[in-house]
């Protein structure tokens, strides 16, 4: 069975944009794969972090995964930072990369154009991202538009391992969803919705009060056409509400333009925010259901004791290629 692999970094609360454009994904596909949600909370300190707070969002992340219909019986769920061979394979990693090729990945370029004081861990965080992949041999990793160059980069570095030490590697491929590969910030949609934003009316957070979420998408930015059509260049307000509808209830996006296309631009935003409002709804009940239960626990452990086992072959095997052993 081939596998998929994907995790969302605890560095906010999980917005709308990582359900679509991560999460249901993995729940798509799930029934298919052999799948691996993890928490790439090692990833979360690239940025500082208050610890509580940490804390608290690496739990909520996992009960998020489950409400969202991530099923833990189809999955191995983990958390990165109890499994030490993701760093080891990740120095590993960083000493068969070179200086330029991170150096061109955009988040990180972004972060630096801003002249953002950033950490080093910022820069090499993309070949912890193709160590947490490639430590499993995953086939396919499901991500937004956004990451795909950090899967690229993880397919480039374990390319060019297998050359040069034999065979040891599967080489990843990035699987991206074919609407809702970037939802945009509400207030800004030329932006990609984040958990970081400034603006908080901008980025849907999946416990926002549903009511929240449906006056965030009444007063998203739109365009003065007032014609409905999808058209992400001129229209990226007006694509934004039509990609979100699309993704949320299966609909292709050529049909929600049509049914769509006699609306003004009040009445397609309260169809929207009810779609929307529904959705968090039905997880945020789940939610409440799994967030006090053991279940997070149990489903951490037994992910925790199977993925440690596979990581540490792997890492056997890489050092004895490289010649570190006794
Ligand atoms: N707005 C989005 N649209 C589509 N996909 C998205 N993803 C995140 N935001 C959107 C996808 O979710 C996966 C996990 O991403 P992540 O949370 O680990 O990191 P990120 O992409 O850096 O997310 P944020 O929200 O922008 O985090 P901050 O603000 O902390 O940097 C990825 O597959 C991503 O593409």
């Amino acid at each position: 069975m081939k596998k998929t692999l994907t995790g969302l970094k605890p560095s906010g609360e999980l917005t709308l944009g990582s359900l679509i454009g991560a999460i249901k994904q993995m729940k798509d596909y799930q029934e298919d794969y052999d799948s691996y949600l993890f928490v790439p909370d090692l990833h979360a300190i690239t940025v500082p972090q208050d610890p509580k707070e940490l804390k608290e969002r690496i739990r909520k992340n996992v009960g998020l995964y489950l409400a969202c219909g991530i099923d833990p019986k189809r999955n191995t769920i983990y958390l990165q930072s109890e499994n030490l061979y993701h760093a080891n394979l990740s120095w590993v990693l960083e000493c068969t990369t070179y200086m330029g090729e991170a150096s061109r990945m955009t988040q990180y370029k972004d972060k630096t154009s801003k002249g953002e004081n950033v950490s080093v861990g910022l820069f090499t965080y993309p070949i912890l991202m193709a160590a947490d992949i490639i430590l499993y041999d995953a086939d396919y990793v499901p991500v937004g538009i956004d990451q795909k160059q950090h899967v690229e980069l993880a397919r480039d570095i374990a390319t060019r391992f297998n050359n040069k030490y034999g065979n040891t590697f599967k080489i990843p491929e990035p699987l991206i969803p074919k609407t809702g590969a970037k939802i945009m910030d509400l207030q800004a949609p030329t932006k990609k919705m984040s958990k970081s934003a400034d603006n908080y009316k901008g980025t849907i957070l999946l416990l926002d009060p549903p009511e929240t979420a449906k006056k965030k998408i009444m007063s998203a930015v739109t365009d003065s056409d007032n014609l409905v059509k999808y058209d992400p260049i001129n229209k990226p307000g007006i694509s934004n509400l039509l990609t979100i509808y699309s993704s949320l209830k299966e609909i292709p996006i050529t049909e929600v333009e049509k049914h769509f296309q006699d609306y003004n631009y009040g009445s397609l935003k309260k169809e929207v925010a009810e779609v929307v409002a529904t959705t968090l709804t039905t997880i945020q009940k789940k939610y409440q259901e799994i967030i006090n239960s053991n279940i997070i626990n149990e489903v951490l452990d037994a992910g925790r004791e199977k993925t440690t086992k596979l990581a540490e072959a792997k890492l056997k095997e890489v050092y004895h290629k490289i010649g570190l052993e006794r």
